[in-house]
């Protein structure tokens, strides 16, 4: 198979709810020499999407977005191991989590490889991590950016709730926030007070070495 062909493998997997189908896929991409990078957002990423449309519209409904969502999973976790590494380590900590209410975790979990694969020390907390918890993981490990995730609207909040509490426990000005989650914007953060935006993984790697003055 070609690349094209792969990438079109990748996506077919999904909107067919293909666990077992999107690990092959994934692995025959990677011996074919296609990027990984590529080969999740190119491949999987638009079958996802195509699903969460079609959710939207009330053409597929809950139990094949959890399976969809598990073939997601599979596949971009192979991709995941082998993002390409830096030479060098930034000595840098990453606090990551999805935050409260909210168990979207396939988007986060690929900024986490992308911030590891460029030399940053990630802490993931994992998903549906309360305000509290992020500030006690805060106070315990002192990274330099605390990020967190929402896909909902209806969480998005607990972004605001973070800002809030890292100035009441005084630790505001000693960390850096960086907000991300398809609901989330630019003017989000700027209304919150969150120190970056990023829409993409790679656009995550970018602001995070700016906000800790990484070239
Ligand atoms: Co959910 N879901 N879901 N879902 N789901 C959405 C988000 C939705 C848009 C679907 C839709 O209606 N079209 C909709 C939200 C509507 C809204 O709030 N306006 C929705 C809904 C409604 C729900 C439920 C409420 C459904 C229900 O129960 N009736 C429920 C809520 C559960 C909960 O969290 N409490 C629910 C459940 C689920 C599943 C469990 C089935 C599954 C998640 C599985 C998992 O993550 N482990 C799921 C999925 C898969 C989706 C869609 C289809 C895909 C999300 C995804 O993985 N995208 C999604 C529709 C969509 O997004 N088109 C949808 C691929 C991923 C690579 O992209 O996550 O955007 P994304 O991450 C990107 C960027 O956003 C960015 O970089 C990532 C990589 O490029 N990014 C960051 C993300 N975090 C970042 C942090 C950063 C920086 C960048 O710095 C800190």
């Amino acid at each position: 198979m070609g690349e094209q062909e792969i990438l079109a493998a990748a996506k077919k997997a999904i909107l067919d709810y293909d666990v077992e189908k999107a690990k092959q896929v994934a692995k025959e991409g990677l011996d074919a020499g296609v990027d990984p990078v590529a080969l999740v957002e190119k491949g999987f990423v638009p079958g996802i999407q195509e699903i969460g449309d079609l959710f939207d519209c009330g053409d597929v409904y809950l139990p094949e977005l959890i399976l969809a969502a598990d073939a997601m999973k599979a596949g971009t976790e192979i991709c995941e191991a082998a993002f390409p590494e830096t030479a060098s380590k930034t000595k840098k900590k990453v606090i990551m989590a999805t935050v409260e209410g909210d168990i979207h975790d396939i988007g986060k979990s690929i900024v986490v490889s992308f911030l590891s694969a460029n030399g940053f020390d990630v802490y993931n907390l994992g998903r549906d991590v309360t305000v509290d918890t992020f500030v006690a993981k805060t106070k315990e490990i002192q990274p330099d950016v605390i990020g967190s995730s929402a896909l909902l609207t209806t969480t998005m909040g607990h972004q605001e709730e973070l800002e809030k509490a890292l100035r009441e426990a005084g630790i505001r000005d000693k960390v850096k926030t960086i907000v991300g989650g398809a609901p989330t914007s630019q003017e989000w953060a700027d209304k919150i007070g969150a120190d970056a935006y990023a829409e993409n993984a790679a656009e995550a790697v970018a602001k995070v070495k700016k906000l800790c003055g990484v070239s």
